[in-house]
């Protein structure tokens, strides 16, 4: 499949925004500045924006709790998510959702999910939702390959086939959750014949290549908008940090973090492409790379400026207040 220029332009600007965001808050958060707990989705930049290069703002994504990367990609503002990381009440989600609830209906971005495989089955209901709107619109959940083993993913994705909805399951193998590798955690062999037993096809690819994976969520998501029922895509590529921010990383084998950042970056894979192909110059990647670096510097700069929260706004829209009657009322403190 071709890709157009503007395509590879808006797809590479996208990779190297997510890195410098996640490098950006990490060196933040070492730093005491941004509160909370958050998961960083450095080294898998290419799995969410060549997923969403298949998208536009009224198709449907539902993230994790590794969620920055599929929240940009999906287009939401990179300043109003460093605000919102910081606490600020000016963040997308007015410093109540953090990390991971990032959220923002008007992109299509249902939300960051702290519950592994959450995410699967609230993709199930937007794709039904689509199918009955009849407007040709897809549902992706992301979730990680500790996701696959969650009764809710399995009931997602079986629900998926019962509905012939246009739900794509995109499942990012990054070899672990949490501590535990997959070849542990999996007892089968075959996690894509596994899936594919489900009754949809499944698409593999590796994780470190915008191309591949990009054609491979080209299909599945062509395949589920056609009205052919979902579709999975396998992307496979590790992160580069901890589980966390501050997971001291003890499982890891001897050499597999350099390994990873040194011969599987997206990144320089993306620029190996484009020196072969010449489809975009040196040059114009390294004019984006700059511009990127100025716009991450300035969100933090206005996120460090930017309001906080009074009292009253800390409990606002938090509860709901029910009228005497039982009727929903308004949002209260
Ligand atoms: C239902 C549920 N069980 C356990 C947890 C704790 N937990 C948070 S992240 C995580 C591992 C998730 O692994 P994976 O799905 O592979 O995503 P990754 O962190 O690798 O991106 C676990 C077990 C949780 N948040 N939700
Ligand atoms: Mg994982």
């Amino acid at each position: 499949m071709s890709i157009s220029k503007e395509t590879l332009l808006h797809s590479y600007r996208s990779m190297k925004t997510i890195r410098e965001f996640e490098e950006r808050v990490h060196a933040e958060i070492m730093n005491g500045q941004i509160p909370g707990f958050t998961h960083l989705y450095t080294g898998q930049e290419a799995n969410a924006v060549a997923v969403c290069a298949h998208l536009d703002e009224s198709d449907t994504i539902i993230s994790t709790h590794r969620g920055h990367g599929h929240c940009i990609a999906k287009g939401a503002d990179v300043s109003g998510m460093m605000k919102e990381l910081f606490g600020s009440s000016d963040g997308l989600c007015k410093g109540k959702g953090g990390s991971m609830h990032v959220a923002d209906i008007d992109k299509g971005i249902l939300g960051a999910n702290g519950i592994v495989a959450g995410g699967p089955p609230i993709s199930v209901g937007s794709a039904l939702a689509a199918k009955i709107r009849k407007n040709g619109k897809v549902a992706v959940s992301f979730s990680g390959d500790g996701s696959v083993n969650q009764g809710t993913c399995f009931e997602a994705m079986n629900m998926a086939v019962v509905l012939q909805v246009p739900a794509v399951f995109v499942i990012e193998n990054n070899y672990y959750s949490e501590h535990t590798h997959i070849d542990y955690a999996v007892g089968c062999n075959d996690l894509k014949a596994r899936t594919e037993a489900f009754g949809f096809p499944v698409f593999v690819a590796d994780g470190a290549d915008f191309f591949a994976v990009h054609e491979a969520a080209g299909k599945a998501i062509a395949h589920a908008r056609a009205g052919n029922g979902p579709a999975g895509v396998f992307a496979e590529q590790g992160r580069y940090h901890g589980h966390f921010v501050g997971d001291p990383q003890a499982y890891r084998g001897e050499g597999e973090l350099d390994d990873l950042r040194e011969n599987h970056d997206p990144l320089k894979v993306f620029r190996q492409h484009m020196a072969t192909s010449g489809d975009l110059s040196e040059a114009e990647l390294d004019a984006i790379d700059a511009e990127v670096m100025a716009e991450i510097e300035q969100s933090v700069v206005d996120a460090k400026a930017a309001a906080r929260p009074t009292p009253e706004q800390v409990t606002a829209d938090v509860y709901i207040q029910y009228g005497a009657n039982g009727v929903r009322g308004t949002y209260h403190a």
